[in-house]
């Protein structure tokens, strides 16, 4: 039986639940130094002098690095994403330097790197290293930020603008003179991290022997890390070797190529001629590594009386901290995903993105999305009220139909093409939303009775899209091997999402094996030369219609010479179960791995215009992304007097076009869900008016336990995406975009708000904040 599209458990699980699988912090070697770095205190702070001379005298201390002694290699990191090709934008770039040499702009950023035998004594010098600052005027505040008298994150600059984008088609102002209802309103989401368990960690040594580096890191991207470093280090890409191995989560931050600390762990092997490792803590971890989500939206739409969308406009603010290599994704991403599952005749968008003194932002799960969705959702449920409309009704009453596809946005995407729709089709996933939830039993019956007895119970529903599946690339190699195994290599890397599985079963549909017997190696530079990375939820359309498309050359290959073996057309025979044989004849079957001597033969000549094996090597590009959409529908009750939420029921309905393995992809939608429920109502990054982090700790900053996570109910519709050959869409963001506005929702009705002229428009929203929201505030 095919294993394509089954629930199989996960290949690579035994190994990493028996603890014998390898992360960053696994590799020890021989002669390891140990890193530990003095960050900035200060958000925004003039450098004046740096003394490291007790640092350095601490036994065990093997060498102290300043910017100066950097030398040519002190340079800001690659300018990451260019800007997109939008006509009249602007766009200014400011990329971090290694070490800070003359002002820091954020808390955390890394001043003085120490190397000595042990981490304990790394950290207790840099407990000696005494630093002058003049500590200068820093932005915390987006709005602030841009008053004309605000300090400079830059100096150079003559304002804290990073970008400014504007899109629009159609005619906003014409529709809304011609609308029966505009409605305006203002939406903050605010600040939170991603939290993977595993935080970063490099760890790089450098072989004088082999002429080669090997650093391994904890990256999302380890082609790129390893172009990169080539240049940086002066090395060609040959003698640089990047190995992500297992990793334990990414969520998008450890995609942001290049942190300071990528470029000075592999420059310090190499300097120092000893191998040299840092381990991220969790307190570093808060400050250093990227965040996402702040942004302020002036959003206002405008309908007809029958609640039909003739436009929208959306001005709205997003801060991208202290510098943005990573160019204009996030704002970009929230700035396309508004426009949902909808027909938006008139679209005006504007967004400022603005340096703040805070830790960078660049994409994390959703990326911009739960912006997007969030204005969006909650702009149609204001809307359904102020026309008397059943929140159901009026996005059915918007939904583009099913036979517009592919559906044309006209504004330019995050991979920088004009943003369409490939397929979908939004009302079968709706009704099965509404049908699972029980929404018109829910509001006929169910709520009113609660409300009766005095119990909050509340019902939200929520529409997105997201673009999944971006290019430019990624490429594929499978080889059957003489011991009969089926190798499957790939340029980019896991965090988690089961690629080592679903890889294995679009390999195995072509080469009739067993999933178990198909080995996929995936993050390794050695292995394999090319690739992106993983983000953008595109390694099941892109990297897994690579592995497709080399399987099916390798299957010919099989074919053929198998037909060579039994004397026969290609036509007669039947690969299965690891084994070729004519069809009739099944004890008469050669296995893959004979095969595969054959192919290889030690005597002879191989055929003139044929390779030796049976491999191939296959490249994937999209013409554009595929879009997955889904509705997320919920139950929640609210304690009255704690304002607690507790979730009764969820469901998820989601299109992810075909799907690899459906166990899989439900741990995929899961563990987005259960994100999602942190960015919505635990997780959020408070600062003071200095720019500095104040709950820093996971005892301060609450993320989500297995308690606050609730059994979900999932089900899909498949709406094939003709962009690529499995007709796949991505899925693993999924979970996460839609959560924030189905909280609002679901918040909303159960306290029944509107009632008191209250709505939920920021995220996101403890009890404390949602305590101040019911009382006015
Ligand atoms: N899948 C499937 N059928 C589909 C689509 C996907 O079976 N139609 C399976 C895939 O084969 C893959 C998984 O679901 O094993 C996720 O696939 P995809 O949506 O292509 O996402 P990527 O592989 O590109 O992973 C990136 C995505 C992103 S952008 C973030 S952020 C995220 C996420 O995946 N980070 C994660 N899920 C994560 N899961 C874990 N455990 N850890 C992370 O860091």
């Amino acid at each position: 039986m095919t294993s394509f599209g089954r629930p199989l458990t996960r290949n690579e699980d035994p190994r990493l639940l028996r603890g014998e699988a390898l992360f960053v912090d696994d590799v020890e070697l021989p002669g390891l130094l140990h890193v530990a770095f003095f960050r900035s205190p200060h958000a925004h702070a003039r450098l004046l002098s740096i003394d490291v001379e007790a640092a350095k005298a601490r036994p065990g201390v093997v060498a102290v690095v300043t910017a100066a002694d950097l030398g040519e290699y002190w340079q800001p990191g690659p300018l990451l994403v260019p800007p997109p090709p939008v006509p009249g934008m602007v766009f200014h770039q400011r990329c971090q330097v290694p070490l800070v040499r003359d002002t820091a702009r954020h808390v955390g950023e890394p001043v003085v790197m120490v190397l000595a035998e042990s981490r304990y004594i790394a950290e207790d010098a840099v407990g000696d290293i005494l630093v002058e600052w003049e500590t200068l005027p820093a932005v915390g505040d987006l709005e602030a930020a841009l008053q004309p008298d605000a300090p400079l994150v830059h100096d150079d600059l003559d304002s804290n603008i990073a970008a400014r984008v504007h899109q629009a088609r159609g005619d906003y102002a014409a529709a809304a003179r011609a609308a029966h209802l505009v409605l305006k309103r203002r939406f903050i989401y605010d600040r939170g991290a991603s939290i993977p368990m595993e935080t970063r960690g490099v760890v790089a040594s450098w072989d004088p022997r082999a002429d080669r580096l090997t650093v391994w890191d904890t990256t999302q991207a380890p082609v790129v890390i390893r172009n990169g470093l080539a240049a940086m280090l002066g090395l060609s890409e040959r003698q640089v070797r990047v190995v992500a191995p297992n990793i334990g989560g990414g969520f998008g931050p450890k995609m942001m190529m290049f942190y300071p600390e990528e470029v000075l762990i592999p420059w310090a092997a190499m300097r120092l001629g000893r191998p040299v490792k840092w381990i991220e803590d969790r307190l570093e971890h808060f400050f250093a590594t990227t965040h996402e989500r702040s942004q302020i939206h002036d959003a206002e739409i405008a309908l007809d009386a029958e609640g039909k969308i003739l436009g929208v406009r959306d001005v709205f603010l997003h801060d991208t901290g202290a510098y943005d290599p990573y160019g204009l994704t996030v704002p970009l991403n929230s700035q396309c995903t508004l426009l949902g599952c909808y027909v938006v005749p008139a679209y005006d968008s504007l967004f400022t993105a603005v340096f703040t003194n805070r830790t960078l932002v660049t994409p994390y799960r959703g990326a911009g999305r739960q912006h997007g969705v969030f204005v969006m959702e909650r702009l149609l449920d204001m809307a359904a009220r102020a026309l008397g409309l059943d929140r159901a009704e009026i996005r059915r009453r918007n939904f583009i139909a099913p036979d517009a596809f592919p559906f044309d946005q006209d504004v330019i995407y995050q991979d920088f093409s004009r943003l369409s729709y490939d397929s979908g089709n939004y009302e079968p996933i709706l009704d099965k939303a509404l049908h699972a939830i029980g929404y018109d039993d829910f509001l006929a019956r169910v709520q009113p009775a609660a409300r009766a007895e005095g119990r909050a119970l509340g019902i939200g529903l929520v529409c997105y899209v997201e673009g999944t599946g971006i290019g430019p690339y990624e490429g594929a190699r499978v080889q059957v091997q003489g011991s009969g195994k089926v190798s499957l290599v790939t340029g980019i890397g896991s965090q988690g999402q089961g690629h080592a599985t679903a890889f294995a079963q679009v390999v195995a549909e072509q080469l009739g094996v067993d999933i178990r017997d198909v080995e996929v190696v995936t993050g390794d530079t050695d292995q394999f030369q090319w690739g992106v990375g993983t983000f953008a939820s595109r390694g099941a359309v892109v990297a897994g219609s690579a592995a497709h498309e080399a399987a099916k050359v390798v299957r010919q290959k099989v074919l053929k010479t198998a037909a060579a073996h039994f004397e026969c057309a290609e036509e007669d025979l039947v690969l299965a179960d690891g084994k070729v044989h004519v069809a009739g004849v099944p004890d008469h079957a050669i296995t893959l791995g004979k095969l595969a001597g054959l192919a290889n033969p030690m005597r002879g000549a191989v055929t003139p215009g044929t390779e030796p094996g049976l491999e191939a090597t296959s490249y994937f590009g999209p013409a554009s992304g595929a879009t997955a959409s889904g509705v997320h529908a919920m139950l929640v009750e609210i304690d009255r007097a704690t304002l607690k939420p507790t979730i009764l029921d969820y469901v998820v309905v989601h299109d992810c076009g075909t799907v690899i393995n459906p166990l899989i992809l439900a741990g995929q939608i899961h563990g987005g869900v259960a994100q999602g429920i942190g960015n919505a109502f635990f997780e959020k990054l408070e600062w003071d008016s200095e720019g500095q982090l104040l709950n820093a700790s996971l005892a301060d900053y609450l993320i989500p336990t297995a308690l606050d996570v609730p059994r979900m109910r999932l089900d899909h519709t498949v709406t094939p995406s003709p962009l690529n050959p499995l007709g796949v869409k991505g899925a693993g963001e999924a979970g996460a975009i839609p959560v924030g506005a189905l909280f609002a929702q679901a918040i909303e009705d159960a306290l029944d708000l509107p009632a008191q002229g209250i709505e939920i428009r920021e995220m996101p929203l403890g009890p404390s904040r949602l305590w101040e929201i019911t009382q006015g505030g």
